[in-house]
């Protein structure tokens, strides 16, 4: 803005034809100036332009991944019974949350496996977890850290 602002001061017409005297005479000497100054503002079109396409790429990025802390979704509740995951597979949209509550009698962990890594840690009996919300899509296994053979999957997308 100030740049454009000096611009503006450098103007080949004189104050007093910028104040609305009809068609201004124009002068050889300050369209030379004008000229001396065309690169700056060659300069500041650029600017301006390279700013807009860095606008729209993170634009394009939003739209790729959701803002899920802006607009969280739904949360569902998988229940951990009698050494299972109820229901498994679970299946969430992008930005919903799960939680897991123990019906058992016994304390059970809901953690992930690979790269989307979670851990309730131990839920005592009538316990539920914080919720963990899934930002991405893709199909999640997760077992039970104290019963590795009690596994389950959370189908996002
Ligand atoms: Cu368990």
């Amino acid at each position: 803005m100030m740049r454009l602002i000096g611009l503006a001061d450098r103007s080949p017409f004189s104050a007093a034809q910028q104040k609305g005297r009809p068609c201004a005479v124009w002068s050889p000497r300050r369209s030379a100036r004008l000229l001396r100054l065309l690169p700056i503002a060659g300069v500041a079109v650029v600017g301006l332009v390279g700013l807009a396409a860095c606008g729209d790429t993170t634009a394009d990025d939003a739209a790729e991944a959701p803002d899920c802390a802006a607009s969280p979704g739904e949360t569902v509740t998988v229940d951990i019974g009698d050494f299972v995951f109820d229901p498994t597979p679970v299946r969430v949209d992008v930005c919903d949350s799960v939680t897991w509550t123990n019906v058992h009698t016994q304390a059970h962990t809901s953690t992930g496996q690979g790269d989307k890594a979670w851990s309730t840690g131990n839920l005592q009996p009538g316990e539920t977890s914080e919720p963990v919300r899934f930002n991405e899509a893709g199909d999640l296994a997760y077992i039970c850290a104290l019963h590795p053979f009690m596994k389950g999957t959370v189908e996002v997308g």
